[in-house]
């Protein structure tokens, strides 16, 4: 597999890819773009997506494998509209396709579809995982096969709505000099019913063990979490949002306190970043997107994916995107 730097599916608009390696391929569970021609604002209202397709690729090979649609928001009855950034987990023998949505009040929550191959298709359950708010759910599995669920985004996302604990449709974000809003971790049942307990913060220190403010735009968290072991710390990235960086902090439990480390991979075309890391045959990857293809129309991205290297310390080596 070569790593580039070129838009990896081009008869889509594809974003938010989610990779994850099954039966020794990559699979990606992206979203999929609609090129309307709305106008972009803090609401995320151009991002109308309403359906997924699930890609694979495979060592040896630039070829990617298309399975078409895997699941359209008709199918999911308590879905509204605004099918955003999904992930799979394979957890007791069926893959489940995680994925946020408006339910029909217009209140992101997230749900579960199930299905027997990592292609789909995926049979939508019936109605969100109890409890669940807000979008860009992460699934990650830790080595004693538990499985945690990060999730929140800013503005679109409603993640500054539950500051209070409940839904507070006027929730704003806290002053500057107040700690930003964290995002939510969630210990999932082992039969993957719903959350064992109420999904918590994932707190974001600074170097001197301070909790990240809210004003400090390039380092606290915005949106477009993920979580991955490496050397048996855990890594939280996520994407700065306004200031358009995917960063990372590390912990030694999947909960944190998280302690910020660094960058990731500098802006990218179009407002959005957002990513995840995988690692295959000995190699860590990158999966992300821009707006390359479209030369900057927000809501028309395109996933793409290169190298991302460890220094010794285990910090990671910054990503400078390139554009000619
Ligand atoms: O794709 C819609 C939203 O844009 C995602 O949920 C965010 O992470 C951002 O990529």
């Amino acid at each position: 597999m070569k790593p580039q730097n070129k838009p990896l599916i081009t008869e889509l608009f594809t974003a938010d890819p989610s990779a994850h390696v099954y039966e020794d391929k990559i699979y990606i569970y992206p979203s999929h773009d609609i090129p309307h021609n709305g106008e972009d604002n803090d609401n995320g209202d151009e991002y109308q997506m309403e359906d997924y397709h699930v890609f694979s690729m495979e060592e040896g090979s630039d070829e990617v494998t298309d399975y078409g649609m895997v699941l359209h928001q008709t199918q999911v009855p308590w879905v509204s509209n605004q099918m955003w950034a999904p992930d799979c987990v394979f957890k007791n023998g069926i893959y489940h396709l995680v994925f946020p949505a408006r339910d029909k009040d217009g209140i992101f929550r997230i749900g579960i579809a199930e299905g027997k191959n990592p292609a789909g298709p995926f049979t939508p359950r019936p109605d969100y995982i109890p409890g669940s708010f807000s979008i860009d759910p992460c699934s990650f599995i830790d080595d004693d096969e538990k499985v945690y669920i990060y999730f929140g985004g800013l503005w679109g996302g409603q993640l500054e709505k539950y500051r209070t604990g409940t839904f507070d449709p006027n929730g704003a974000e806290p002053e500057k000099n107040e700690h930003a809003v964290w995002p939510k971790v969630g210990l999932m049942k082992d039969d993957m019913s719903g959350f064992e307990k109420e999904p918590v913060d994932v707190v974001i220190l600074d170097e001197n063990g301070n909790e990240l403010l809210a004003g400090d735009e390039d380092r606290r968290y915005f949106e477009d979490p993920w979580m991955h072991k490496h050397n048996g710390k855990y890594y939280f990235s996520y994407s700065t949002g306004t200031t358009h960086y995917i960063v990372y902090a590390v912990a030694d439990n999947p909960y944190g306190p998280f302690t910020y480390q660094g960058r990731i991979l500098e802006p990218v075309l179009g407002w959005t970043t957002h990513h995840s890391i995988v690692e295959y045959h000995g190699k860590t990857y990158l999966f992300y997107h821009d707006c390359e293809i479209s030369q900057g129309i927000n809501h028309r991205r395109n996933v793409k994916y290169c190298e991302l290297e460890y220094n010794e310390d285990g910090t990671f080596k910054t990503i400078t995107p390139e554009y000619n």
